[in-house]
């Protein structure tokens, strides 16, 4: 039998309501020791006195009690709904340490409501996003997870994959009976058509990832061209020292912003330049390492230089990247037709006057809304699940290189396949995957 757990599910701190939450089989004793009668009716707020073991009252609490299995975890639990005091909160956990429960573990309360079959793994990962969610677009995805759009089409998947198994494994047990002649043949299809789809899917694999981490975009170019500048102006504080000194950059500053509701990680970097100073050099390295990772580069070019070091930035430019033209303020030099020739979008700014930014923001809206919105639910929002998406469909190769001379082989690597995409769900739970989801929670949930 489980150990009945209980845990503040609010934030700590004053406020007008705490909520403590318990479950385990143990809870219906515990709600009966504190309010002094049986617990009250299934799923109703019913206001209650509770009282600790010397009967000295700690509140007037509403308590929902919600017998297994039809409650969040599955067990019988309960939730108490506080005045959110302080001392209040402190002397009820006190209340339960005393009966013999357990505080809980980070997640605990969402793991047993995995392990009772309430939700599958992708979901409860779904409800630590949700938790976790700053922005309207992670909070619309986790909603979706959770709803079972990402799990559905897994199992969709599995379905499929087992569907052609049973055509193999009847080729490779009776070969001489009387099958249709062509049992792997008729499999190649159904094969064939999962690979697609899978292969679709891990093609389109960051979006659903970048929208729940972030979107990086990293402001790269020439010393002094005003990328510290342009950050502090995006990110509407003074983030990075901004010194007419080249070279005053040297680690990555990264700072988190919302831009049209997704979650975008904006990155200063180090000037590029050939240096001595190996600090430079390391920042250059550095530099030049997040540009290459991110998502999206804004070469921030000088637009008054004579002649810039944007050759510098060359090797690392890609067609979806952006220009930002600075210092329009100031009479234009020979370096903004340059970099002008690149090809790249750009727009003329002046981080002094200002001049511009509008223009800029809605191109950097512009470039993270093409990138992160699509009408597909994304099958792959964290690197877990695009990790098993790629097994299965190397394992969905394999089988079709196999199909025709050694079905055996073949049905072998669709079994593997099956597998991999049974771990998003947590069909298959290894006890590591496991620990590793819901030890990112936070305890109450
Ligand atoms: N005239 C003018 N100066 C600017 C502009 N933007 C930045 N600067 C100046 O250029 C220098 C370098 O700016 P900074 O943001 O530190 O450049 P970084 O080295 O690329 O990070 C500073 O002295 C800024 O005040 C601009 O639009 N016009
Ligand atoms: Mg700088």
């Amino acid at each position: 039998m489980s150990p009945t757990i209980f845990a503040l599910a609010t934030a700590p701190g004053r406020a007008a309501v705490a909520v403590v939450r318990l479950s385990g089989p143990r809870s219906g004793p515990a709600v009966t020791s504190l309010t002094g009668r049986a617990p009250p009716p299934a799923r109703r707020a019913s206001l209650r006195r509770l009282k600790d073991r010397q009967g000295e009252i700690l509140d007037e609490a509403l308590v929902i009690w919600s017998p297994g299995p039809a409650s969040y975890t599955g067990e019988d639990s309960a939730e108490l709904h506080l005045h959110g005091g302080v001392a209040i909160v402190e002397s009820v956990l006190q209340a339960l340490a005393d009966l013999g429960l357990r505080l809980a573990e980070p997640g605990e309360f969402t793991r047993r409501a995995f392990e009772n079959g309430r939700l599958d793994l992708a979901q409860a990962e779904a409800v630590a996003d949700m938790v976790d969610a700053e922005t309207r677009a992670q909070a619309r995805q986790a909603v979706g997870q959770l709803g079972g759009a990402l799990s559905d089409r897994y199992e969709a998947w599995r379905a499929g994959l087992i569907q052609a198994l049973a055509m193999l494994e009847a080729a490779v047990d009776f070969p001489d009976e009387e099958l249709p002649a062509d049992v792997a043949g008729r499999a190649r299809p159904i094969l064939e058509g999962l690979e697609r789809e899978i292969a679709a899917a891990l093609a389109d694999g960051r979006r659903g990832q970048r929208v729940r981490e972030g979107f990086r975009i990293a402001l790269i170019g020439a010393p002094n061209a005003g990328k510290s500048s342009l950050l502090n102006a995006l990110a509407g504080r003074d983030a990075a020292i901004v010194t007419p000194t080249p070279g005053t950059t040297r680690d990555v500053i990264e700072v988190p912003m919302v831009l049209e509701g997704y979650r975008v990680l904006l990155a200063d970097t180090a000037g590029l330049r050939d240096s001595l100073d190996p600090i430079e050099i390391e920042g250059v390295r550095r530099a030049r390492a997040w540009a290459e990772s991110a998502d999206l580069r804004v070469w921030v070019v000088d637009g008054s230089a004579g002649e810039g070091d944007w050759r510098q930035a060359r090797g690392l430019a890609r067609p979806e990247d952006l220009l930002a033209l600075n210092k329009a303020d100031l009479a234009e030099g020979g370096d903004a037709a340059g970099a002008r020739a690149t090809g790249l979008e750009g727009v003329a700014v002046s981080l002094r006057t200002g001049k511009g930014m509008p223009g800029l923001r809605s191109a950097l809206a512009g470039r993270v809304v093409a990138a992160l919105s699509g009408g597909e639910f994304p099958l792959a929002t964290r690197l877990r699940h695009s990790e098993s998406l790629e097994a299965a469909g190397s394992r969905l190769a394999a089988a079709l290189v196999d199909l025709e001379p050694a079905v055996e082989l073949a049905a072998e690597n669709v079994r593997l396949a099956s597998r991999a995409l049974a771990r998003v769900t947590g069909r298959i739970g290894a006890e590591d995957i496991l620990d590793v989801v819901f030890s990112s929670f936070c305890i109450g949930k």
